[in-house]
Formats: structure tokens, C-alpha cells, sequence
């Protein structure tokens, strides 16, 4: 806890559609990689915490998923979870892809929005794509139609354009509070918990279709070879079906490997010790659609 009276703190929602780069903002906005990011829509599917900490305070971020109409349990836990953040934070960063916008796209976005009474921020992420500056001046005016954003910022989560400005603005309308984290503080999420997301996202980087979809990971081992400076991982990932889960084990195991060599390396350098990851692959028929399966996977609704 800080004794600076005079130091700001607050929460901060990242909402919008799926794939419109909210957690690749988050990275950027903390500085390390704490979200798994990918092109496939839904990556995310809980609350990821990222924390900022300066001189004039902390915010706490929270990336949620992406904002889509559901289509089994896991979905309606997902946006469950996108739609409360936007009730219990200070100030919502609402994330839109500039290269494929309109305000028709974030109809049911602007909606939810609209519901809550919190200031909001519209971020036009993706300017890196947009060669034509005058189409980006068409969407600010159409956004600023379509609700009183308190600030609308062209930025790129991917390049890092225009997001210390976001930052500085985001400071701006902090409160004055409490430091709620050490001040080294990145996350709050357990090790085990962003390494099982690490692996996911490279089932998602190397699958297509369903698959992506279709998959959950659980750490069920995680132990310190002290003697050898080993961290010995083994990792269970699950699928729906018998046909997906050859799919994912892959001719001769060769995508299972594949997998397995960039979570690893993903691993290495971000917890900084050597991996051994141990990856088994089980089937949970419709995991998706079962309340105890998700409550057991860690969806827990709130
Ligand atoms: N060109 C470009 N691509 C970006 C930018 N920001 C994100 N992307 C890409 O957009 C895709 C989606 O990024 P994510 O950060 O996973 O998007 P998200 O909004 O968190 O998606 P969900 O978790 O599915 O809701 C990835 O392929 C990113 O590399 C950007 O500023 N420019
Ligand atoms: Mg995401």
C-alpha cells in the first residue's frame, strides 16, 4: 500500500467483437505478454488481469472476450463475463478494428455500452492496415454519432502507435485510490493458468475450422527439477471428439510436436527456466456444453 495520498488507481474494461485486438492492446498496454492473442475470433474466454503501474498510480486491465451472440454454455459464460466487467470498472475501453469497421458491425457492442453509465474510451485499433487517412476520419465521425465516447483514439495495439497516449488518457480519469497490487506486479493469475493459455494459443496458431474451438488446456503437473534448473510440465489437452483429437495428434504426432516446441519456447523465455512439456491429448465429449466440465475446467460463473 502506498502512503502517496495523491496516487490515482481504477479498473479499466477492454471490451468490443471478437478479434478486434483487445488483448494484444492489453500486452502492449503493460508490457509483456500476459493474454494469448490469434487471428481465430474468440480467442479469450475469461477475464485477463494485466497491471500498470507508474509514478501516478496503478489501473488494473481487464481484457474480456470478445462480444458475440452465443452459441453453447462456454459462450454464455464468455459473454457473461465481457458484459458484467462493463458494470464494475471505472472507465471501458471499447476496441474496434479500423480496417473493418462501421458502427453496423458494433451494434450489439454499442448497446451493451450503452446500458452501463461508465466513461468510455473508442479505440480504432489496426491503423497500421489503413492507407486512405480520410476513411479513418468517416468512422470517427460515425462513432461520435453513435455514442458520447470520451475520447476516440486511432491507435495500433500491433505497432505500438498512439498507445502511450492511450495510457496518459487513461490516467487522466483515474480516481485518486489505493495501490491494489505490489508494485512489480504484471498479473495476478497463476503460473499454471497463463501457461495452459500459452499452449492453447499454439493450438490455435496451427489449427483450422472447429478445432480451435474444440480445445481446452489444463496443466495437471508442474514441478521444479531443482538439481537440473528443469521445469517439468505436463500439460492435458482436451477436445470433443475422437476425430478431433486425431486431428490435433497429427500424422506421426508431428502437429502434437509442433505444438509442444513453441509452447515450450513460449514458456522458457517469458518464466525465464528451462521446460520439459509433457502434452496428452483426451477427449471430453461437448466439454462446452457441460455446466460441472466447465466449473471443472475453470469456468466458474460469478
Ligand atoms: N495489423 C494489425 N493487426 C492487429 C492489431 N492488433 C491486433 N491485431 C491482430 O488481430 C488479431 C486478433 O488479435 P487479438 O488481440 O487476439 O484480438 P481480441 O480482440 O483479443 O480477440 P478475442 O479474444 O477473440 O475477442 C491477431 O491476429 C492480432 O495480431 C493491430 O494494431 N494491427
Ligand atoms: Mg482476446
Amino acid at each position: 500500500m502506498s502512503l502517496n495520498n495523491d496516487r490515482k488507481s481504477g479498473f479499466v474494461a477492454l471490451v468490443g467483437r471478437p478479434n478486434a485486438g483487445k488483448s494484444t492492446l492489453l500486452n502492449r498496454l503493460v508490457g509483456q505478454k500476459i493474454a494469448i492473442m490469434s487471428d481465430k475470433p474468440q480467442t479469450t474466454r475469461t477475464r485477463i488481469r494485466g497491471i500498470l503501474t507508474r509514478p501516478e498510480g496503478q489501473v488494473v486491465f481487464l481484457d474480456t472476450p470478445g462480444m458475440h451472440k452465443p452459441k453453447h454454455q462456454l459462450g454464455q459464460y464468455m459473454m457473461e463475463i465481457a458484459e458484467n466487467s462493463i458494470r464494475e470498472v471505472d472507465l471501458v475501453i471499447c476496441v474496434t478494428d479500423a480496417s473493418r469497421g462501421g458502427t453496423d458491425k458494433d451494434e450489439y457492442v454499442l448497446e451493451k455500452i450503452k446500458e452501463s453509465r461508465v466513461p468510455v474510451i473508442l479505440v480504432l485499433n489496426k491503423v497500421d492496415r489503413i492507407s486512405d487517412k480520410s476513411q479513418l476520419l468517416h468512422l470517427i465521425e460515425e462513432y461520435q454519432a453513435a455514442y458520447p465516447f470520451i475520447e476516440i483514439l486511432p491507435i495500433s495495439a500491433k505497432t505500438g502507435d498512439q498507445v502511450e497516449l492511450l495510457t496518459q488518457v487513461v490516467y487522466r480519469f483515474m480516481p485518486i485510490g489505493p495501490m491494489y497490487y505490489p508494485e512489480d506486479a504484471i498479473t495476478d493469475h497463476p503460473e499454471r493458468f497463463i501457461m495452459a493459455e500459452l499452449i492453447r494459443e499454439k493450438v490455435l496458431l496451427l489449427t483450422r475450422e472447429e478445432i480451435p474451438h474444440s480445445v481446452a488446456v489444463v496443466i495437471e503437473q508442474l514441478e521444479m527439477h531443482e538439481d537440473r534448473n528443469i521445469l517439468h510440465i505436463h500439460a492435458l489437452i482436451y477436445t470433443e471428439r475422437d476425430s478431433q483429437k486425431a486431428i490435433l495428434i497429427g500424422k506421426n504426432g508431428d502437429l502434437m510436436k509442433r505444438v509442444g516446441v513453441l509452447a515450450r519456447q513460449d514458456i522458457e523465455s517469458i518464466f525465464g527456466s528451462k521446460v520439459y512439456l509433457e502434452l496428452w491429448i483426451k477427449v471430453k465429449k461437448d466439454w462446452r456444453n457441460r455446466e460441472h466440465v466447465l466449473r471443472s475446467l475453470g469456468f466458474e460463473k460469478e
